[in-house]
């Protein structure tokens, strides 16, 4: 049974704000006729629809359609947090296989073949081997989570992500009493990914990453396919990502192609490139400042030059409650 949780520093039933509300993209095309008709949804719904209307529908594979649940949504964000629209989600991102610039993925990943996928579980499990996406999921639906996103960068979104917990991914495939870690790591597939042959080869591919085993089985760490109620758009790392909302953005890796149970810590990618400014950890901590720059504080976006958008960053992303005993008793200055 996949675990419901409700963050209490994510949505509370007492702080659903209207503007925040958004449709999924089966209620968006299902209840346009309605919608237009003015019928038979409150006035509310039809602002969301409305402010929401940049979701650019898709088509998902035929298993990803039927775990869609089809109760209608009503997605709430903390009051004062709306969820950043489609069009900044999918249009600013950092994917370096595609390129370095925020505008590549979304111009070049649409090319990259998601269809058919297959993951390699490999490692300390009682059951290695290549699965298809679909036996990845199990019995599991998706499940929809909404979740701030803080890009090391210093900027951050609120992204309604579907998906389903690593936790139950990794209990089907059978931890043995050596794995302590799990190790991610992305498609490599230069014909696809201009970026992989640019100048810009600052970084070593593929694209690692790497969690504890109390981190990646912790309920808020989700295996993700869709975003917005739709698929997830190439650009934002389909057919499956990871999204660990307490940590830096870096730790999301997307267009998995392996998970390895292992022993060791993994020697992740932007330790390997900057061990001084990206750590293993990498928990969103507003104390620890990056060497060259202020963690204090995030742009949100959208953001421009007259309404910069600039709040506060929390501890743990604001996600504390629910994190901070993975780490009790460590120097989070020291463990980065
Ligand atoms: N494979 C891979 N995964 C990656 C990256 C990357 O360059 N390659 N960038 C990371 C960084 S720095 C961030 S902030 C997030 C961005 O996710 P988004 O583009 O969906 O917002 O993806 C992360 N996952
Ligand atoms: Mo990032």
């Amino acid at each position: 049974m996949p675990i419901k949780i409700v963050p209490r520093s994510a949505c509370r039933g007492s702080e659903i704000t209207p503007e925040a509300v958004y449709l999924s993209r089966r209620q968006l095309l299902g209840a346009s006729g309605a919608l237009l008709a003015g019928a038979a949804l409150p006035g509310w719904a039809l602002a969301a629809a409305s402010s929401y209307g940049d979701v650019e529908a898709a088509k998902g594979p035929d298993w990803f359609e039927r775990k869609l649940p089809d109760t209608r949504w009503q997605a709430a964000t903390v009051k004062g947090e709306d969820i950043t629209p489609f069009k900044d989600a999918t249009h600013y991102n950092n994917f370096y296989e595609f390129g370095p610039d925020k505008s590549d993925p979304a111009a070049h990943a649409g090319q990259l073949p998601t269809q058919p996928w297959s993951v390699v579980v490999d490692g300390e499990v009682g059951k290695p081997g290549t699965y298809g996406l679909e036996d990845l999921f199990g019995p599991d639906t998706l499940e929809e989570r909404i979740y701030r996103m803080r890009c090391v960068e210093a900027w951050s979104m609120v992204i309604p992500w579907l998906g389903f917990p690593l936790a139950s991914l990794l209990k089907r495939v059978e931890p043995n009493g050596k794995a302590r870690y799990v190790r991610f790591e992305t498609l490599k597939d230069p014909q696809h990914m201009p970026g992989m042959n640019s100048s810009f080869a600052l970084l070593d591919w593929p694209y690692v990453e790497g969690l504890r085993l109390d981190e990646a089985m912790h309920p808020l760490t989700l295996m993700t396919v869709g975003m917005y109620g739709r698929v997830l758009p190439n650009q934002n790392g389909a057919p499956l990502r990871l999204i660990v909302p307490w940590k830096y953005g870096f730790k999301g890796i997307k267009s998995i192609v392996r998970i390895s149970l292992v022993e060791e810590q993994p020697r992740t990618t932007w330790q390997g490139m900057a061990p001084n400014e990206y750590g293993f950890y990498a928990n969103v901590n507003p104390e620890v400042d990056h060497p060259r720059w202020s963690q204090a504080r995030e742009r949100r976006l959208p953001s421009g030059l007259f309404s910069p958008n600039v709040r506060p960053t929390l501890m743990f992303n604001g996600y504390g409650e629910e994190v901070a005993s993975l780490y009790s008793g460590m120097d989070l200055r020291r463990n980065y």
